[in-house]
């Protein structure tokens, strides 16, 4: 079957995009990975810490023809999420990004969406896949070739209007879409980001290292925290938006997105204290679900011990007792920081 005229494909997906909510919206070629050499590098030196699945999906990471059979263009798609702060009462910080459904259902089900009503208007046998966050497809270098935006020194693609506040979502199909320009980069001089990244993470512009970003350590990593690195948490319990913060592209956005209707995240205590059905409520459709209730409170209880909170020394001492080894070591650590603390 014929396959629809280019110039079409790319109105009807763009049109199905905006009518899915989507702000932004630009073409790639489905070619290699812009970035492949940066990212062995990368991977070369062990800056990924324990995320063994970026390893383990190099190969299929170097061209979306590994995930799309034929595949000629990415369609890079972004959405904003809240800007405005989402900290408990207590000071315990949570990433923006957090508030609210999880991203990947909402963003996912909407990409289905424009896909299944774009194709009941461009007839023919064309494919198309769907990727968000979690398929091996480097999207910041594709956001950055299809347009959305440009790499940042934090690393975030950033939009000049939109600022660095997006996720990201992304079309891999076999139609010939005419390509969008690679947006240029426009940090210039400033270095913010790298100066105020409270544990020196981005080690130059770009370059993340995974084993000192508390975005990692708090939802990524399994297990205990090594105690050289809880040191790093600060007050963060979940994400850490601080080189986004200082951006002054993100400047003019300062509480844009949608709306924050959801109360406050729970404080550490809040968190050290719930059960199992309380977490489902809280955060069964959130993006926190992926670092666990466990986990969560092991970042409670490190946030805690560093705090010094003593209204979590009853909750602590009975999680020190639990079988949960990265909770368990947290609490017990954070207990020793009380007791070298006297009143
Ligand atoms: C693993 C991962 C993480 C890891 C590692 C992050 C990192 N910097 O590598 C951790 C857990 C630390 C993390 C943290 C965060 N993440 Co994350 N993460 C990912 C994931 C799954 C893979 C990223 C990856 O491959 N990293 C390896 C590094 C080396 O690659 P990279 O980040 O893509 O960077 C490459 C490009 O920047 C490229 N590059 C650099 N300069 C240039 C210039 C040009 C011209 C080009 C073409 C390319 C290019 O080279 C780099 C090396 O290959 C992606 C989704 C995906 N499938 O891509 C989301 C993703 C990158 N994360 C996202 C988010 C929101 C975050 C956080 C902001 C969450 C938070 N608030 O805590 C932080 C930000 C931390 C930071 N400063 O980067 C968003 C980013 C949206 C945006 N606006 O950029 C993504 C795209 C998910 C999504 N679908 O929206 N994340
Ligand atoms: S997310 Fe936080 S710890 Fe990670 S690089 Fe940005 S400022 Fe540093
Ligand atoms: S803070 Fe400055 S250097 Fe960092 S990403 Fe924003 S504009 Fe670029």
């Amino acid at each position: 079957m014929r396959l629809p005229d280019r110039l079409l494909a790319l109105r009807v997906l763009r049109e199905e995009a905006e009518r899915e909510g989507f702000t932004r919206f630009g073409v790639a070629p489905a070619g290699d990975a812009p970035d492949r050499d940066r990212f062995e590098r990368w991977l070369g030196e062990g800056l990924h810490a324990g995320m063994r699945y970026l390893e383990e999906t190099r190969e299929v990471r170097r061209s979306p023809r590994a995930l799309l059979s034929g595949a000629r263009s990415v369609v890079a798609l972004a959405a904003p999420h809240s800007s405005a702060p989402h900290d408990a009462a207590d000071g315990a910080r949570y990433a923006r990004y957090a508030r609210g459904a999880d991203y990947h259902g909402t963003l996912r089900a909407r990409a289905l969406r424009l896909v299944a009503n774009a194709r009941e208007r461009l007839p023919g046998s064309w494919a198309a896949r769907v990727c968000v966050d979690s398929t091996p497809l480097a999207e910041r270098a594709f956001a950055a070739a299809a347009g959305i935006g440009w790499v940042g020194k934090n690393g975030c693609v950033i939009d000049a209007v939109q600022g660095s506040w997006l996720l990201l979502a992304f079309v891999i199909t076999d139609l010939d879409l005419p390509p969008d320009a690679p947006g240029a980069e426009q940090c210039g001089a400033c270095v913010r980001c790298l100066e105020a990244c409270p544990t020196g993470a981005l080690r130059e512009p770009r370059v993340l290292d995974a084993s000192r970003c508390i975005a990692y350590w708090t939802i990524e990593h399994r297990g205990a925290i090594p105690d050289g690195a809880k040191a790093l948490l600060g007050a963060h319990v979940f994400g850490c938006d601080v080189c986004q913060e200082v951006c002054p592209w993100n400047a003019p956005l300062a509480g844009a997105g949608p709306p924050a209707a959801e109360a406050p995240p729970p404080s550490r205590h809040e968190l050290l204290a719930m059960g199992k059905g309380a977490w489902r409520r809280r955060f069964g459709t959130s993006a926190v679900n992926r670092a666990t209730r466990r986990g969560l409170q092991r970042n409670a209880a490190v946030a805690a011990g560093l705090a010094v909170d003593r209204a979590c020394l009853p909750a602590l001492s009975a999680a020190a007792r639990l079988a949960e080894p990265g909770l368990a070591d947290a609490a017990r650590w954070a207990v020793g920081r009380f007791e070298r603390r006297p009143l």
